[in-house]
């Protein structure tokens, strides 16, 4: 059996996305996810130049041997570009893998460990009033657990706010848009929030909140005390982690639960946070961490140290990935809960998929294979629009971690 040929698809129903097809001789083929938000084309140019050349003859049913051979073969490891070319052709061979069988993929994984799958949505707002008010939405649409995020008062943009509806799209322009930043700022007014969404719905939901790399430690230790008395179920990315080190400090000066990983490639991005415990949960995504093949390795050593999983699943993975990880979910005994930012109309046109969302939770389907078809006729009609990620500056212009 042998891949017969492969393609990338780019197209932007609504934001862009980079999927890769591979085709067998046999007439199987299989799907995967190749998007990295605001550089996408990086990833088109390995892919087209540097992958597809190789697998072209290679037999499908290897998947692990294919792994190591774009992983160790590259000489050049790692990185965000490398290690979601790798998740795309990982997925598509997973997917192929399991239509061969006639298996939905979590069968191939090891079988169900739950029914459904935990998500959190997300809930924003200008302020802590609109905020509040978007909790509720997401209460009355079933949701067991929500990220809620605020505009802060003197902060430009503060991260994870929309403009006026309940989801928002980060990448929203061709240039960077320059929003702002104030640790004290920030500080004092996003406990201010919890308090008041424990206030207005009690205990029962799951919250969280992304710091998304505001805070050095730390500050990130101070507002995980601030937040204790709000029982989160996390906060996420509260400092960069170039240096895993740096969530000792965080760790023990409070019991708040920490999360992050959506921005790591690697197994050894999290190995020092996972074995010396600094976390709960580690965040990393099948199109992030070089597909399934390498993520169930993250999920197995995560294990050994009571950490879950809490997959990345924003609007720039595109359906395929959150099929992937619906399927993994279903199987990783350590799991913890899913981040769901529901994708628009005109994506999940492009994309049909089988899982659905019922109280709280999603299901994966039962089809064969991951689940997730692209409609390359439609995805033709939504050509590629350049977007980027904003920057961030504080107020002295000094440029800062978006
Ligand atoms: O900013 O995926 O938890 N979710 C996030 C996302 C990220 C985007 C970046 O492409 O932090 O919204
Ligand atoms: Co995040």
């Amino acid at each position: 059996m042998k891949i017969l040929s492969a393609k990338v698809i780019v197209c932007s129903p609504g934001r862009n996305f980079v999927t890769l097809k591979l085709v067998t001789d046999q007439g199987v083929y299989g799907i995967g996810d190749a998007t990295l938000n605001g550089r996408e084309l990086a990833v088109v140019a390995y892919l087209e130049n540097h992958v597809i050349p190789c697998l072209v003859g290679m037999d499908p049913r290897r998947i692990e041997d294919i792994w190591q051979y774009l992983y160790r073969g590259a000489y050049w490891r790692r990185g965000p570009v490398t290690m979601r070319a790798i998740a795309a052709v990982d997925m598509a061979l997973w997917d192929i893998k399991a239509k061969l069988a006639g298996m939905p993929l979590y069968q191939l994984l090891g079988g169900r460990s739950r029914d459904g799958v935990m998500v959190y949505g997300h809930a924003n707002g200008r302020d802590i009033a609109e905020t509040v008010d978007a909790v509720g939405q997401y209460i009355e649409l079933g949701y067991q657990a929500i990220r809620a995020q605020t505009g802060v008062p003197g902060i430009k943009d503060a991260y994870g706010v929309g403009r006026g509806s309940l989801s928002y799209e980060p990448a929203d322009a061709a240039l960077p848009t320059v929003t702002g930043w104030d640790t004290a700022k920030a500080l004092r007014h996003v406990p201010q929030l919890f308090d008041k969404l424990r206030a207005t719905y009690g205990f029962e939901h799951q919250l969280l909140h992304d710091c998304h790399h505001r805070y050095t430690p730390r500050e990130a230790a101070t507002l995980g005390r601030a937040l204790e008395p709000f029982q989160l179920f996390w906060i996420e990315d509260c400092t960069p982690a170039e240096n895993q080190e740096a969530f000792r400090l965080i760790r023990h000066h409070t019991t708040t639960p920490l999360a992050v990983g959506e921005v790591f490639n690697t197994i050894w991005d999290v190995k020092d946070l996972i074995q010396n415990q600094w976390i709960d949960f580690v965040r990393c995504s099948v199109l992030g961490a070089g597909g399934i093949t390498h993520l169930r390795r993250i999920a197995d050593l995560a294990a050994l140290y009571q950490v879950r999983t809490g997959s990345h699943g924003a609007t720039d993975l595109s359906p395929v990935t959150m099929g992937c990880a619906l399927h993994f979910d279903t199987w990783v005994p350590n799991f913890g809960i899913q981040e769901y930012m529901r994708h628009s109309d005109a994506t999940d046109e492009v994309f049909p998929h089988d899982y659905r969302f019922e109280r709280g939770l999603l299901y994966c389907g039962e089809a064969p294979g991951h689940g997730v078809d692209i409609d390359e006729a439609l995805a033709a009609k939504h050509p590629y629009q350049p977007a980027c990620l904003p920057v961030t500056r504080l107020e002295d212009g000094t440029l800062w971690n978006w």
